[in-house]
C-alpha cells in the first residue's frame, strides 16, 4: 500500500509501525503500573492527558511518526494567535473542552446536537499515521485516533441535496484571544465536497499519540483530511453543517487567489508567493537536511485520484 511509495525516506526513516505500537504499549504499561502518574505529579500543572483505547486502523503510513513536542509546539490555530508557538502557550490554559457540543444541522434527516462525549463513542476510535502537509511547505506523521467521518454522516441521514459539508469551529473571544486580530473572519469555516468527507480516509479525530487531543491540536474533535492542505483539517468544532452549495472556507475567502476550495497536495500547482514542489519536515531541521518532494495528494493518489477524475487540478486548486 503506502509503503511502498515512500520512495523518499532514508532506512532510518522509516520505523516501522510496530516499533511505535511497542513505544505506545511501554507508555500503557508504564501508565498501568502508576510510573506516568508518578512522573506527571513531578510536572508542575498539566494533568496527564487521557489516554483513549483504539484499534489499529487502515492507511498508516510506515515512516516514522513526528516527535509528539514538535507536533503539540509547533501549531496553526490563529484563534490563539499567529505565531507558530502561540498556540500551544496560550491553548492548553485557555480553551476549555467540557462541556462542549456539537451541532449538525442543515440537509439531513435527523439534525442534533451531540454532547462530545456521546460523539467519541458512536463507532470505535482506530489508531492511524497520517502524513500532514502544511501549504506552508511543512510536513509532519501524525498518529491520529478517531473514527470515518463517514460512520457519523451516514447516521445522520443526509437528504438528497446534501452536496458539501460546512465545518464551523469556535470562535469564544473570552477564550481566544487571536479573534482580536482580524488575520481571518471568525469563525474558521472549512467545507468538504460529500465524497470527499464520506472518503474512508477522512478522520474525525478526537486524540493523537494515544491520548485526547492537546487543545491546540484542535481538542475536543477536529478533522483530518490528510490528502489536502492542513487547513482544511478544522479544529475545535462546533458545528458541521449538511449544503446543497459550495461552502466559502475561511481562507479561500480571506485571499481567493491563493487558496481554493480543493486544496488538494500538488507539487505541481505552485502557491502564487512558492513553490510547493518540496517540503520541511518537521524535527528535521539543519543546515544539511535535505527538503523532502511534495507527494501528489500528499501520497494518497491511490486511494483519492479517483475523486478528481476529469477535473483541471490547476483550476480547481
Ligand atoms: N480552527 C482552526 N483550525 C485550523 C487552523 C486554524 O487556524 N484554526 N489551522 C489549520 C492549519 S493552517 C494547519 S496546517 C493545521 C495544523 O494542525 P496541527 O497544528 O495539529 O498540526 O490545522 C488547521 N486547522
Ligand atoms: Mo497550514
Amino acid at each position: 500500500m503506502l509503503i511502498r511509495r515512500t520512495r523518499d525516506g532514508a532506512p532510518s526513516e522509516i520505523t516501522p509501525q510496530v516499533v511505535w505500537k511497542k513505544r505506545r504499549a511501554l507508555v500503557q504499561s508504564a501508565a498501568a503500573l502508576g510510573l506516568i502518574g508518578a512522573v506527571s505529579r513531578l510536572r508542575a500543572q498539566s494533568a496527564q492527558p487521557r489516554k483513549l483505547d483504539a484499534k489499529p486502523g487502515p492507511f498508516s503510513t510506515m515512516e516514522r511518526p513526528t516527535s509528539f513536542d514538535f507536533v503539540t509546539s509547533y501549531c496553526n490555530f490563529y484563534e490563539f494567535g499567529a505565531e507558530k508557538e502561540d498556540p500551544a502557550r496560550n491553548a492548553p490554559s485557555r480553551l476549555r473542552t467540557r462541556p462542549w457540543m456539537v451541532q449538525i444541522d442543515g440537509e439531513v434527516r435527523k439534525p442534533r446536537a451531540f454532547d462530545i462525549d456521546e460523539l467519541l463513542k458512536l463507532a470505535p476510535l482506530e489508531d492511524r499515521i497520517y502524513r500532514l502537509r502544511c501549504v506552508e511547505a511543512w510536513s509532519a506523521v501524525v498518529p491520529w485516533v478517531g473514527f470515518p467521518l463517514g460512520e457519523l454522516i451516514r447516521r445522520m441521514e443526509p437528504t438528497g441535496n446534501a452536496k458539501y459539508l460546512e465545518f464551523t469551529t469556535l470562535a469564544d473571544p473570552k477564550q481566544m484571544p487571536g479573534l482580536a486580530t482580524h488575520v481571518l473572519d471568525w469563525p474558521y469555516v472549512e467545507g468538504l465536497r460529500m465524497d470527499e468527507a464520506m472518503h474512508p480516509l477522512t478522520l474525525l479525530t478526537f486524540g493523537m499519540y494515544g491520548a485526547v487531543l492537546p487543545s491546540q491540536n484542535g481538542a475536543p474533535v477536529r478533522i483530518v483530511v490528510p490528502w489536502k492542505y492542513g487547513f482544511k483539517s478544522a479544529k475545535s468544532l462546533v458545528r458541521i453543517r449538511f449544503v446543497e452549495q459550495q461552502p466559502l472556507n475561511s481562507w479561500q475567502r480571506s485571499a481567493p487567489s491563493e487558496y481554493g476550495f480543493y486544496s488538494n497536495v500538488n507539487p505541481s500547482v505552485d502557491h502564487p508567493r512558492w513553490s510547493q514542489a518540496t517540503e520541511r519536515r518537521l524535527g528535521e531541521d539543519g543546515l544539511f537536511v535535505r527538503r523532502r518532494p511534495t507527494l501528489m495528494f500528499n501520497g494518497y493518489a491511490d486511494q483519492v485520484a479517483s475523486l478528481y477524475a476529469g477535473m483541471d487540478l490547476s483550476k480547481l486548486f
